[in-house]
């Protein structure tokens, strides 16, 4: 079914006669499917343990994120794990694969680039109420499922290991936005010198992270896999790389690809609302420069993994990396305009 084995849904149901099984999503990372089953309508979803090393670690945050938030009534919906049959919260197969389930949060949309100013600050918003919903939770019971995700020092120092390896003979046709990369140094530095507190953060808050209704609210903050102590300024800055450009992170339309101001006003206006109260004032002060670095990150990412061979990211096409590498550098240079 759709190569899913019938082993691992029998894992989940007792009757799979009935599964509906279709791809679906966009992520770049897992396998994910819509599962259709008499018992209701789930999301299933190979987990992708090169990228995350230790699955049963990311599920335990995700389990312990849900019950929080449900104990604390949070008010959006929350991501609910199906256990095995066997009472597991993960399924691990005899051929090392990982799979969960989860159940369907239904009537939603998804975007990968911003409709309107009221999608935009509703987002700003809702976010910032989801961060301040995980704020009271105990940052030592979360565990880092990627360590050093948003260590940009670390990635700057895979990026020229990538360069001097040149294994796919890549660099040649880099060039450019590789120096264009290198002369952005002054970003990490510039947000390392902030010293800014550590908290429980969603760590990839991107628009197709969020699901929204038909009145362009956001109903529910999705893909847990990376909650992670890190840095309120890398969340925000994530929003604003996909919710204040008109354009998509696929974009080859490199000319269009840059800052929106008006849904940069908006965005910080609705996050603001939601977390002025408690952000200390070297956050409030440098949410931009948080844009900016996780930008610049991106870039660095792209860019690597297209060295790299396009070991990382799924793609579709040979220079989708590149691409998209290109994409973050353009937005990147046009939020740099800005001050
Ligand atoms: C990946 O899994 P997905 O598509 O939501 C990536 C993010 C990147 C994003 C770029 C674990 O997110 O860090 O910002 O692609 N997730 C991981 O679209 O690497
Ligand atoms: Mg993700």
């Amino acid at each position: 079914m759709n190569g899913v084995k019938s082993n691992i849904l029998s894992s989940f149901f007792k009757d799979i006669n009935d599964c509906k099984i279709i791809p679906f999503g966009s992520g770049l990372i897992h396998r994910t499917f819509f599962l259709q089953h008499a018992e209701g309508d789930f999301i299933l979803q190979n987990v992708n343990h090169h990228v995350f090393k230790k699955p049963k670690d990311l599920m335990e945050n995700i389990q312990l994120v849900s019950n929080h938030l449900k104990q604390k009534n949070y008010p959006k919906s929350v991501l609910s794990i199906k256990k095995t049959l066997d009472g597991n919260i993960l399924l691990q197969t005899s051929e090392n694969e990982y799979w969960r389930i989860f159940d369907f949060i239904s009537d939603t949309q998804d975007f990968s680039k911003p409709e309107s100013e009221k999608q935009v600050y509703q987002t700003g918003k809702s976010f910032g109420e989801f961060l301040t919903y995980l704020k009271d939770l105990p940052i030592e019971k979360i565990k880092p499922s990627i360590p050093d995700f948003h260590n940009t020092r670390m990635r700057l120092e895979n990026f020229e290991i990538a360069i001097q390896k040149n294994e796919f003979d890549r660099v040649k046709i880099s060039t450019q936005e590789i120096e264009q990369i290198r002369t952005w140094h002054f970003l990490m530095e510039d947000y390392e010198a902030l010293n800014c507190p550590i908290r429980i953060v969603h760590a990839d808050p991107k628009i197709s992270n969020l699901l929204f209704d038909k009145n362009e609210r956001v109903k529910a903050v999705i893909d847990w896999d990376t909650i992670m102590p890190g840095s309120i300024l890398h969340d925000y800055g994530d929003l604003v790389r996909t919710m204040a450009c008109e354009e998509d992170e696929e974009s080859i339309d490199f000319e269009k690809v840059k800052i929106s101001p008006s849904y940069l006003n908006i965005l910080e206006k609705g996050f603001l609302e939601s977390t002025e109260s408690w952000l200390t004032k070297i956050e409030k002060d440098n949410l931009l420069l948080g844009a900016k670095v996780i930008i610049y990150e991106q870039a660095i990412r792209f860019l690597t993994d297209f060295l790299e061979g396009d070991k990382y990211y799924n793609t579709v096409y040979t220079e989708q990396n590149f691409n998209r590498a290109k994409n973050q550098i353009q937005l990147l240079d046009s939020t740099l305009k800005l001050s």
